[in-house]
């Protein structure tokens, strides 16, 4: 069967200012875990397309697939000062394959997983798999190619019946047994693209989707966790066959847990690879040697991940803060740049509390602090339950567009104070 894969992100910065092209690597486990010997499989990656609908219209045209898998990255850049909503996108997208190919077209990736039943009815597509899809999506492929209605029970599959959109319980998992198919990727291009090209590492299922049910989390409480000389061997690998500079170990939390983190850097510097690599912090339990060890192993960045604790509940907020700037003390003792995010307007914000995240990220010395107006409200957390109670959004499944809560105490000089506060700090970016 003649399947076509097609990335759909477009979107090149992160916290709409630094140059971020990440490369698909969703879509890339995917075709690594087709039978090619079986299946043509052909890949059509949108990021850097002149004219992207003419580039899909042209290859469908050529290549006539009969079905089609397409990645949905992010459902938006979650800027409230510059909203780009990323779906409407994709949707145009499948609406072009639709005027010229009957294929059946599959969507999945990290923005349809967090709200499957609502991408799908959005998107119009045939069939959607939330979740980590490798095994899956070669398994319906076997099964669309020998007509098999069989598929319909797969875990975390969305399809319509009779009119009406099913959304089979859990997620798809995977064992990400097969590496990622590369080779059908402009590499060179995302050797220069910012950020690293992505080597999985681990990622932690309480971070994604905000709303995922145990079924995607092992009992360790992750979502995948490599082995350390697997890690080590494909970046090796990697470097080898594409000559890469730089990486970005996927992870929401590479020092969780500790020990694990310094095996890791631990391997790199003995396998002596030499590359840079950037990465995701938790801040929080995190030390000194891990820090070193880290830099010695060639880190560059890390990006922490934002947890602001409850500004209506100061305690809470300073012990937050306590644990980040000891980290930050870390990483600036240790030579380690890092990027900072905060998020302004949470429940419970009052002026006392800006000003106190203000006097915090000025304690600090971070590559890039970025300051959120808002918080873009996701399914399953607290805020969107603190959003509907206030009136919002009547339902969840509204986030499926951009929707920024603002505390309403500061609603009103949040903007305007925070643009004032940055002018003066060249490494503080607004969005
Ligand atoms: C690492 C990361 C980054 C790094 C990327 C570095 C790099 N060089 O790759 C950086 C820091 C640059 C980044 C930036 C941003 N990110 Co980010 N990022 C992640 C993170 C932690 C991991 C993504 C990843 O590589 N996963 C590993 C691969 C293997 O998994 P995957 O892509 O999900 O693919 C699997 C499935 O989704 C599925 N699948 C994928 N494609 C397809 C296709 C089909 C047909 C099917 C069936 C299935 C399928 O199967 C795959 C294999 O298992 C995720 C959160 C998370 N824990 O997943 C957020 C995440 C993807 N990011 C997100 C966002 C919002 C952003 C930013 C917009 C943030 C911002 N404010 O600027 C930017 C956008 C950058 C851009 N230009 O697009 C969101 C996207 C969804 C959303 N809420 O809109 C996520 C999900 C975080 C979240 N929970 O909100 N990010």
């Amino acid at each position: 069967m003649r399947v076509l894969l097609i990335a759909t992100n477009r979107n090149n910065r992160y916290q709409s200012r630094l140059n971020a092209q990440p490369m698909p690597i969703g879509l890339a486990y995917i075709a690594g875990h087709l039978d090619h010997e079986r299946h043509e499989v052909k890949v059509l990656d949108l990021m850097f397309s002149d004219d992207h609908l003419a580039d899909v219209e042209a290859t469908v045209k050529e290549f006539q697939p009969q079905m089609v898998g397409m990645s949905v990255r992010n459902l938006s850049n979650h800027s409230y000062l510059n909203t780009i909503w990323a779906l409407p996108h994709s949707k145009e997208v499948i609406d072009r394959i639709r005027t010229i190919s009957d294929a059946v077209i599959v969507c999945g990736g990290p923005a349809f997983s967090i709200m499957p039943t609502e991408c799908f009815e959005y998107l119009g597509c045939d069939i959607g798999l939330a979740g980590d899809a490798g095994e899956t999506f070669a398994a319906l492929a076997e099964s669309i190619e020998i007509g098999e209605p069989s598929y319909f029970d797969l875990p975390g599959l969305v399809y319509k019946k009779d009119g009406h959109t099913i959304r089979n319980e859990g997620y798809c998992t995977s064992a990400f047994a097969q590496s990622p198919r590369l080779e059908d990727l402009d590499m060179a291009r995302y050797n220069k693209a910012g950020f690293g090209i992505g080597i999985l590492t681990k990622l932690g299922g309480f971070y994604y989707p905000a709303n995922a049910s145990d079924a995607q989390i092992d009992e360790s409480g992750w979502r995948v966790i490599r082995p350390i000389d697997e890690v080590v061997a494909e970046v090796k690998s990697m470097k080898d066959r594409f000559d890469m500079k730089k990486v970005f170990f996927v992870d929401n939390g590479f020092n969780l847990p500790l020990d694990h983190a310094k095996s890791l850097c631990s391997a790199i510097i003995e396998a002596d690879i030499n590359i840079r690599w950037n990465t995701c912090l938790a801040p929080f339990d995190c030390d000194t040697e891990l820090i070193g060890l880290m830099k010695d192993a060639g880190c560059g960045l890390v990006m922490m991940v934002n947890r602001s604790g409850n500004p209506g509940d100061m305690g809470s907020m300073v012990e937050e803060n306590d644990a980040l700037a000891e980290v930050c003390r870390m990483c600036d003792e240790g030579g380690l740049h890092y990027n900072l995010g905060k998020q302004f307007g949470e429940p419970g914000e009052t002026r006392e509390s800006v000003d106190n995240k203000l006097d915090f990220l000025r304690s600090v010395n971070p590559a890039l602090a970025s300051l959120r107006v808002g918080v873009s409200v996701m399914p399953g957390t607290e805020v969107a339950l603190i959003a509907k109670q206030e009136g919002l959004i009547k339902d969840e499944s509204e986030l499926v567009k951009p929707t920024f809560y603002i505390a309403n105490e500061v609603k009103e000089w949040i903007v305007d104070y925070l643009k004032e506060q940055v002018q003066s700090e060249p490494r503080w970016n607004l969005s």
